[in-house]
């Protein structure tokens, strides 16, 4: 049979009751959240599409691994079974786990950094990648392809890297100041945008030219494996292994925040190709910072979950319902008008709020005003992904003003079901009917670093 979307390749073993709480109550909720979506508990919301970041459901299998679990601190099975499973899919030497993927920033990006002033070039830096680069007294350059900034037309591959930009800034500021690429895989910030194998080799292939390493934030690489074989000419009969593989082949180190792609809800990793030099720097990092190289702020049964979730997250089946399950909603979201980055990617629809309410300026925040409405509308929470995340310039302390105003509806791993997302589409497009009337936010609190999560609002009259 011909089916438009796939079926769910997985049956409900275990259910979670949510409420949906009445629209005097929500507004008072949100009132008393300081109109920021991550200050609202999560009894007091429907439909959580905050994130896809370790919000997912866990199978059969990785429950039971997690009984056998060895929670030695040094030396536990449990590190093995997981380095192992890393190794055969990284093709990497060395393997640290940490406690999620900003602990693998933190740990890694310094030892990049050979003096002051020098830059991380990117598709897109995501946030705390931006704040680890920023912290760590570097800067962030972002050269995404310009074909994402149009989020109205067909472009397969809107996370590419643009080479050219890429090329012309590492002689500009000169190779020696740059101290790594990150290929953010796919790319978050734009859509959860896959970039294709061509350019990912073109990209490890000037850094190499350079001598600079290749980073991959792997966050989401399992989902542009998939794009990869479904989009890109010649990896259709291609196993999301072998695609994975090759991706990883190209560079030198991955850091991953498993939230995503690992299917747990908590766990980082870091593996490195073969320069043993970066490996003891990090081993020696690492301890102070998440803890001893062999379990790195997770526990053992963390790890068996881990290493089970990084397999299953390959599996065509589960990848081709993932995405057919974003790309479904964004279907119904577009036959209403509601404009979306188009195709959608793999984590998420991207409504595009600079071009839903132009009567809200940047540093306003039409997508964080939106995510408010929507929140209004029918309790679901969504995310901001726009000025108020690029956050301020930290030479002048400016907003930043971001090329797109996107909200992020984002959906967690074998959670949610159709009708959950008809429910979530048929409140957007009720927000979208009174487009002309939403307002912008302002600052009532501006918390300095990573702004988004913590700061407080209060509507524009
Ligand atoms: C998300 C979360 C985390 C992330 C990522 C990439 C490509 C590294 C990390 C850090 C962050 C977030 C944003 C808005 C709302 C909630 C959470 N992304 N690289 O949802 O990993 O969170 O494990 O430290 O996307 O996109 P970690």
């Amino acid at each position: 049979m011909n089916k438009k979307y796939a079926v769910p390749p997985f049956k409900i073993k275990m259910v979670e009751p949510i409420h949906q709480i009445s629209r005097k109550e929500r507004e008072q909720r949100l009132s008393d959240a300081g109109y920021n979506q991550f200050a609202l508990r999560s009894e007091d919301v429907f439909i959580d599409l905050l994130t896809d970041s370790g919000t997912g459901a866990m199978s059969h299998f990785q429950w039971a691994a997690m009984m056998i679990g060895d929670e030695a601190y040094a030396g536990s099975r449990s590190f093995f079974r997981l380095e192992s499973v890393v190794k055969s899919i990284t093709g990497y030497n060395y393997v640290m786990p940490v406690h999620q993927g900003r602990g693998a920033e933190k740990v890694v990006i310094p030892q990049f950094i050979k003096r002051p002033g020098m830059i991380f070039i990117s598709n897109m830096h995501f946030d705390t990648t931006r704040a680890h680069v920023e912290l760590a007294g570097a800067k962030a350059v972002d050269v995404a392809c310009k074909e994402c900034l149009d989020t109205t037309t067909y472009y397969p591959f809107k996370g590419n890297f643009d080479l050219e930009r890429l090329e012309h800034t590492i002689k500009t500021v000169g190779s020696e100041n740059v101290a790594g690429i990150i290929l953010t895989v796919t790319n978050n910030a734009v859509g959860g945008q896959p970039v294709s194998m061509d350019n990912i080799r073109r990209t490890c292939e000037i850094a190499k030219k350079y001598h600079i390493p290749a980073i991959i934030d792997g966050a989401r690489y399992a989902e542009n494996s998939y794009f990869i074989k479904i989009r890109e000419e010649g990896y259709e009969k291609k196993t999301i292994h072998e695609i994975a593989r090759e991706m990883f082949d190209y560079a030198d180190v991955l850091l991953m925040s498993s939230k995503k792609d690992g299917l747990v809800n908590i766990g980082g990793l870091i593996a490195i190709k073969n320069d043993t030099d970066l490996f003891r720097k990090c081993q020696t990092y690492i301890v102070p910072m998440e803890g001893f190289p062999t379990y790195g702020g997770l526990a053992g049964r963390d790890m068996d979950a881990l290493a089970v979730g990084l397999e299953e997250a390959l599996e065509e089946d589960y990848l081709e319902h993932r995405i057919d399950e974003v790309r479904y909603l964004g279907d119904k979201l577009r036959e209403a008008g509601v404009p979306i980055q188009y195709p959608t990617g793999g984590h998420a629809v991207f409504v595009d709020c600079g071009k839903m309410c132009p009567q809200i300026p940047f540093d306003q925040f039409p997508a964080a005003a939106v995510a408010n409405e929507l929140y209004l509308e029918g309790g679901v929470r969504s995310v901001e992904i726009g000025s108020l995340l690029m956050g301020r310039d930290p030479e002048t302390g400016l907003n930043r003003q971001s090329d797109m105003e996107l909200l992020r509806l984002t959906i967690p791993r074998r959670t949610y079901t159709f009708q959950h997302l008809d429910f979530v589409a048929e409140s957007l497009i009720h927000v979208y009917l009174r487009r002309n009337q939403i307002k912008g936010l302002k600052f009532s609190y501006e918390s300095p670093v990573l702004r988004h999560f913590t700061s407080r609002f209060t509507p524009m009259p």
